[in-house]
């Protein structure tokens, strides 16, 4: 069998697109990441060739003739971004950045892929291999990032000008990406935006891994993406002159754009073409050599030859005189926003303006207290910091009244005002989530979010791949327990905060008051390599810290917020709401003659990271340790140690006004003080 795509010189010479290099034929190119592809699953012993070699076609001509990148400067803030959504597939982009020249992925790398250490690991992971913009692999999460991505190119184009933001997002998908809900989410809301610099390439193969597509899905994606607001066209994706023409076409589109492309999964492998037997093991030694024959690909494991090489090589340099007027055109901004486009795109936040901020909400607060739901005091900080720092773009999943996150100053982004800072997501939390990552990564903005907590679960998948890349994402989550009261226990998160401090590098945070809640944001912000949430309540609180204190007593992760009086029998540990009950238990204990201190610990993982001594002092050695918070127990016996007793939910709620939740859940300041005292031999 021969492969079947044109050769290059099909491709009309007069086209503003032409190959870079005549050097070697199309076919030659993409087989050489067939070739790549092959050989590094067999000798893994493990990965999937098949997308690789079925896309190798798509991939050639859109690393040859139109993605603007610069191997030497990964990082180059203009660059067009190229997402791998089919992660699996992740042999394809290793063999891209080996044949373009990234310094990221060598020929040694690729002898290595899979193996512990390597800048090639089984799924495209962008914290270890420069070229690779985000970490895929869950399926839908790399189309929806970006989404993202092409959302914060529009915005800093919008407030930077084109003359230094104006390029593209493309993306290869699989049958998986768009089978997953979170495509349609982020689809959507593409369509929605009108991003037209997003063009998505479909490997549109027909497999997956039980079998053919059929087994499972009849949908009709041209018609879907079409009626979300794309242009979308189906092609023969083995064609480089219909991948040539479908790509240039996208480039003036007025639309986001879905290429559906025919390829044939693990084109050129003899007996398992077209199957999902060449999905996700190796082809092993005679179907690689029936491959090798077939694509007229003589050449021995790994060994790309030089003209070949040198072809994809002089590809990889196509857009060194873009990158050299870019700079150019950089070093023409006017220098404060020269400065400013840095310091965005650095990721470093305009440190005086925000310390101003955080001080003038403080002493605000000190000066009129606010008795206020943390939802609102997130309002109050947020009225501070946006407009101190105008790199963050806020947002809410339909709950914008709900969340607070919306500002007086805010205007909304939206297809005809790319600079508003504020997105209506629709109801598409996980596809707002997945955005979010893709516009951290991007680069120039900090997106924040907003949601209930209890749907903290639709956002999940993309706040632990946020965790794992360590983006600043920062999500608010309000109505954070049965303290939201009549909406029930549908609404009534137990479980999630639990769940959400389980996810590695998340730093998770829970106010009790407005000030606790200004110096959360604050550190939300300044943990620039990783994802927060912020859990608010919807329910009043009192305002604990009435004084001015310029310290931001949040960074420890818990601190003492009242002491005993004397030497304390009890350390109450609570968080949010729930500190508020732990200082009226104390007020209880106190009246029986038990002196009791009250720990405010907003943040279980700085505290788990404060120095030892630090984190012993904050947790004391009274007597007995209670733990107070409106949710499951489960991890609060690192702060209160399994002899703890723990005051809080151990089932799910209920609907009734909140306060009678409270009561009827036994979380009050006498069952605080009644825990304590049992506990203490005096109940
Ligand atoms: C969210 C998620 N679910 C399941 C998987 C496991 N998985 C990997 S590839 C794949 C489907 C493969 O089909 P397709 O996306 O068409 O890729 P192709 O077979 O064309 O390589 C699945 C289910 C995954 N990676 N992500």
């Amino acid at each position: 069998m021969k492969a079947t795509a044109s050769p290059t010189a099909a491709v009309a010479s007069s086209d503003r697109h032409a190959p870079a290099d005549a050097g070697a034929t199309h076919n030659a190119m993409a087989n050489a990441i067939r070739a790549l592809a092959m050989d590094a699953v067999e000798q893994a012993k493990s990965g999937h060739p098949g997308m690789p070699m079925g896309a190798a076609d798509i991939a050639t001509v859109l690393f040859t003739r139109f993605l603007k990148f610069d191997p030497a400067d990964p990082a180059w803030p203009d660059r067009d971004r190229f997402v791998l959504s089919a992660g699996h597939g992740s042999m394809l982009i290793y063999a891209l950045l080996y044949l373009t020249g990234y310094a990221s992925v060598t020929l040694d790398e690729i002898r290595r892929f899979r193996q512990l250490g390597a800048t090639t690991p089984g799924h495209p992971e962008n914290f270890i291999t420069p070229g690779v913009e985000t970490t895929t692999g869950p399926l839908g999460q790399g189309l929806a990032n970006a989404v993202g991505m092409a959302i914060a190119e529009r915005h800093m184009a919008a407030v930077f000008g084109d003359m230094v933001v104006d390029h593209k997002t493309y993306v290869i998908a699989s049958d998986g990406d768009l089978m997953e809900g979170v495509s349609h989410e982020a689809s959507a809301l593409a369509g929605h935006l009108k991003l037209n610099k997003l063009i998505v390439l479909f490997d549109d193969n027909g497999i997956s891994i039980d079998g053919a597509l059929s087994l499972a899905d009849s949908t009709d994606q041209v018609k879907r993406f079409e009626a979300c607001g794309w242009n979308a066209v189906r092609i023969d994706g083995h064609d480089p002159v219909a991948i040539t023409a479908a790509l240039e076409k996208a480039q003036s589109s007025d639309k986001p754009v879905m290429i559906a492309c025919k390829t044939r999964i693990g084109y050129g492998a003899p007996t398992k073409q077209g199957k999902a037997s060449s999905h996700g093991s190796p082809l092993g030694a005679d179907e690689i050599k029936g491959a090798r024959d077939a694509l007229s690909w003589e050449h021995a494991p790994f060994d790309v030859p030089d003209p070949v090489l040198g072809a994809w090589r002089v590809a990889g340099q196509r857009a060194k005189s873009a990158h050299a007027e870019w700079n150019k055109r950089l070093a023409a901004l006017a220098a404060d926003r020269r400065v400013e486009f840095e310091r965005r795109i650095k990721g470093e936040l305009p440190a005086q303006a925000l310390a101003e901020a955080v001080r003038m909400v403080k002493e605000s607060l000190a000066a009129t207290p606010k008795d206020i739901a943390t939802r609102s005091s997130s309002e109050f900080a947020l009225e501070a910091l946006v407009p101190a720092v105008p790199e963050m773009i806020g947002g809410s999943a339909d709950l914008t009244g709900s969340n607070n996150t919306r500002t007086k100053s805010m205007q909304v982004l939206s297809a005809s005002d790319y600079s508003g800072r504020f997105i209506h997501y629709g109801v598409r939390e996980h596809g707002m989530a997945a955005a979010m990552n893709g516009m951290a990564l991007h680069g120039g903005v900090i997106p924040y979010s907003g949601t209930f907590l209890v749907f903290s679960d639709y956002c999940r998948p993309a706040i632990r791949l946020a965790a794992l890349m360590g983006e600043r994402v920062i999500h608010v989550m309000t109505h954070d327990s049965i303290g939201l009261g009549e909406d029930g226990p549908t609404h009534q998160p137990v479980e999630h905060l639990a769940a959400l401090r389980a996810i590695p590098n998340l730093l998770v945070f829970r106010p009790a008051d407005a000030v606790e809640t200004v110096e959360c944001w604050e550190l939300a912000l300044r943990n620039n390599d990783r994802p927060s949430a912020l859990a608010l309540t919807r329910q009043g609180l009192p305002q604990l810290r009435r004084e001015f204190d310029a310290e931001n007593r949040c960074a420890a992760g818990a601190y003492e917020i009242a002491g005993a009086e004397g030497k304390a029998e009890v350390s109450i540990f609570a968080t949010g709401s729930e500190v508020a009950i732990a200082v009226e238990a104390q007020k209880l204990l106190a009246a029986r003659g038990v002196p009791a201190r009250v720990v405010s610990v907003p943040c279980f993982k700085l505290l788990a990271e404060a120095p030892e001594a630090a984190r012993r002092a904050v947790i004391g050695i009274a007597r007995v340790n209670v733990g107070v918070e409106a949710a499951v127990r489960q991890g609060w016996d690192a702060v209160i140690g399994v002899d703890g007793a723990f005051v809080g939910m151990s089932s799910f709620g209920a609907s009734a006004p909140y306060k009678d939740l409270y009561k009827h859940f036994g979380i009050t300041p006498q069952s605080v003080a009644d825990a304590a005292l049992r506990k203490l031999g005096k109940a």
